[in-house]
């Protein structure tokens, strides 16, 4: 699939303008796979040569059967910002970036004291029956558990200081309230969380997740779920790149979680460690 989308890339952007041949269209001599093909009369060049004897060399043109198709170009977000990022099709998808949140201050001696204070583990999920570990450490804050990828993280309603503090100031600036918060540890770049959507059902419909992030800096990346006709193909769809810095906040709302995919992906450069808090809302009837 990766190949498939350099692929489509290369002839997207890179490709030289295509040439329109002039009249009339040529034949393919064998078949679609030729696109260009050399004089049959033409004899192979002599070893060591480096032109050709014998006669002129000419090349026939065969249209590509398909028209080329552009992926579209990944777009970068960088500064503080409300962005539409999609107006369907379920409904807007929106993120709120504010790579500020937090002073520097703040965010150093916050991010110190979670990394030694809070009770990281890693976590087996489930994949068609196989176990796997989580390729990064988390903990669970809340009063109901949280299930995903099969598997369940446990009630826990003793919320760290630090936490408590943190919950407040983004529901005072958000003006919405969030019971619940899944903490993510990368302890360094071979860290990552792998692509998906916040869309549990105990999360109810459009949730919205208030995403914290402290320590090195990782890229976020979101891609549109692709329409139903290119069968879970991802190669033609939009893409998002976030930045997220230390004191940085990201809240993702609206039908993000219904239209898009996130993810944070393995780097083979040295990354120090990063937390990212991700606050929200659990319904328990659902
Ligand atoms: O680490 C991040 O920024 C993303 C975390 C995330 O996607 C999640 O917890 O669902």
């Amino acid at each position: 699939m990766g190949d498939k989308r350099q692929r489509a890339r290369v002839q997207g952007s890179w490709a030289q303008p295509r040439v329109r041949p002039t009249g009339p269209k040529p034949k393919c001599p064998s078949g679609a796979a030729a696109h260009v093909s050399q004089s049959a009369s033409a004899p192979a060049p002599a070893p060591g040569s480096t032109s050709w004897k014998g006669g002129p060399r000419s090349y026939e043109f065969q249209q590509p059967a398909k028209p080329i198709r552009e992926v579209p170009v990944e777009k970068v977000i960088e500064k503080s910002g409300v962005y539409d990022i999609s107006p369907g099709p379920s409904g807007v998808s929106r993120l709120r970036l504010l790579t500020d949140f937090l002073p520097q201050e703040d965010a150093d001696w916050m991010f110190s004291t979670l990394l030694a204070e809070l009770p990281w583990s890693q976590k087996t999920n489930y994949r068609q029956g196989d176990a796997y570990d989580e390729p990064r450490l988390t903990c669970w804050y809340g009063e109901l558990p949280y299930t995903y990828s099969n598997s369940t993280l446990q009630a826990n309603s003793q919320w760290h200081p630090v936490l408590s503090t943190l919950r407040a100031s983004i529901e005072s600036h958000s003006g919405r309230s969030f019971n619940s918060l899944l903490c993510n540890l990368y302890r360094d770049g071979h860290d990552s969380i792998a692509w998906h959507s916040d869309n549990e059902p105990s999360l109810g419909p459009r949730p919205v997740i208030a995403s914290l992030s402290l320590g090195d800096t990782r890229i976020f990346s979101l891609r549109k779920q692709p329409p139903p006709e290119e069968v879970g193909d991802y190669t033609y769809v939009e893409r998002v790149r976030i930045p997220l810095s230390h004191g940085t906040l990201l809240i993702m709302e609206g039908c993000t979680q219904d239209d898009w995919q996130h993810q944070v992906a393995k780097e083979y450069h040295d990354r120090g460690p990063r937390i990212n808090l991700t606050f929200r809302t659990i319904f328990p009837e659902l």
